[in-house]
């Protein structure tokens, strides 16, 4: 099994000339010197990569979309500000290869003209900041980055720029406003930051396992990418499990492998004594998916067929001796924490959701909470708010009173938590 995007993940990273070593900078080396800026775009948006920062929109259709014809800068940004709840792919990536980030950078940087690009870094991924200034500085050292790469005419300036630690920034248009140093808040699309994007300018926004995959695109072709793939999408997706399992962990698959694979060949399966309710597949920000939902595959449309998303591919799974109403009240203490607080219905609806929450958990809940939860999941849902942080939060909310409603009623009938006692302190 072809494992290109973590094969050379190693602690400490490779530095440049072992990178180089194992075939690192051709893609650019080829890129630069040998491919029309176009014929890159053209090139991944053949092999069908779709973004893997969890909205699975197609790499190549981003690029194509950068206005190639008018003066002035553009530029690219790397969001490795990675806050999803259970997501921790691209920290892997960045402390063990950013190399191989710094490659695609380049190379998407290229394919749009891009004279600046910058790598936006979640704050506490203190490591993998101090991984990628070495790397940067690294590639400049070896004509990679700077005036004229190598000596084709083509300059590119790169930055690292760390965050301040919020889940907001990792939205593509508030973590424009916080690298322009305005609040991170959303901004109105369209305009799409391809055509008007940092200080205006256009921008491409992709995520790093996403850029991180370009180097292998442009040196192996489309073909080869898909068939990487047991699905219509292409390439490996790094999968991963966290919870009560045997091994949680992070693994390079093919995109497509079943739910079933990743939860027993990968995980482990669940730990003694513990039983598998469900599991959030892309992070926090998803519908829950079942045990009937064992034998999908783990692509964008086989999650979606299943009524999830497939997100950043990260599972979160919830066992039969956690409380489902904790575990989503936990998760909407996350997201009302991290709310910008811009547009009324996520900035005042998180927090109810939230009390409401704590006080079913509390055995505080009256019956009506729960016409009153399914009441925020539309409020709170697609199109009433300004960006997706709050329909993200409403996806584990509105499945976990599908799946899981037992559990709500019974706290509410019996007036405690059936889980655990004493309960969490209420929030302030
Ligand atoms: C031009 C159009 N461009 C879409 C572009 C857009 C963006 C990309 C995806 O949220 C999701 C969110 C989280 N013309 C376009 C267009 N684009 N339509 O495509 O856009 P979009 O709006 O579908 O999603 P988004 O706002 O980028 C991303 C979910 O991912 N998520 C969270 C992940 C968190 C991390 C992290 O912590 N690092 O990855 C997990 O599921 O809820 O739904 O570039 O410009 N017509």
């Amino acid at each position: 099994m072809e494992r290109p995007l973590t094969q050379h993940i190693t602690f400490p990273p490779l530095e440049i000339r072992q990178y180089e070593a194992i075939g690192g900078y051709q893609a650019v080396r080829k890129a630069v010197r040998h491919m029309q800026p176009q014929e890159v775009t053209a090139l991944v948006k053949e092999s069908n990569m779709k973004g893997r920062g969890g909205a699975g929109f197609s790499t190549g259709m981003k690029w194509s979309f950068v206005p190639m014809d008018v003066p002035g800068p553009k530029y690219l940004v790397a969001n490795a500000d990675e806050m999803e709840p259970g997501t921790f792919k691209d920290r892997w990536l960045l402390e063990g290869n950013p190399h191989q980030l710094l490659e695609g950078m380049i190379v998407a940087a290229y394919a749009i003209q891009a004279t600046e690009a910058f790598v936006f870094l979640r704050w506490a991924y203190k490591d993998a900041a101090i991984a990628v200034r070495k790397a940067i500085a690294e590639a400049y050292d070896a004509g990679y980055l700077g005036k004229d790469i190598l000596g084709t005419g083509y300059s590119l300036e790169m930055h690292l720029h760390t965050g301040v630690g919020r889940y907001m920034c990792g939205e593509e248009t508030a973590l424009l406003n916080s690298l322009e140093g305005k609040r991170a808040t959303p901004r109105a699309k369209p305009p799409f930051p391809q055509v008007s994007g940092l200080f205006g300018k256009p921008t491409i926004v992709n995520n790093v396992e996403t850029l991180s995959f370009i180097p292998h695109i442009v040196n192996k072709g489309a073909d080869w990418f898909k068939s990487l793939s047991r699905t219509a999408d292409g390439g490996t997706k790094i999968y991963g499990v966290s919870g009560r399992v045997n091994k949680p962990g992070a693994w390079e698959l093919p995109m497509g492998i079943t739910m079933r694979e990743l939860m027993e060949d990968y995980a482990g399966g669940m730990k003694n004594g513990f039983g598998f309710r469900g599991v959030l597949p892309g992070g926090a920000s998803t519908d829950f998916l079942i045990e009937k939902h064992m034998d999908i595959t783990l692509d964008f449309a086989g999650v979606a067929a299943a009524g999830s998303r497939l997100g950043t591919g990260t599972m979160v799974v919830l066992d039969d001796q956690t409380c489902p109403v904790g575990f989503v009240h936990n998760l909407e203490h996350f997201f009302a924490q991290e709310s910008c607080g811009f547009c009324t219905p996520c900035r005042e609806g998180l927090p109810w959701t939230e009390k409401l929450l704590w006080a079913i958990e509390q055995g505080r809940g009256r019956n009506e909470d729960l016409e009153l939860l399914l009441r925020h999941t539309e409020w709170l849902g697609p199109g009433n708010t300004f960006c997706a942080l709050a329909p993200g939060a409403m996806e584990p909310l509105q499945s976990a009173l599908k799946y899981f409603r037992d559990d709500f009623e019974r706290h509410i009938r019996e007036h405690r938590c059936p889980y655990h006692d004493p309960v969490p302190a209420a929030p302030a």
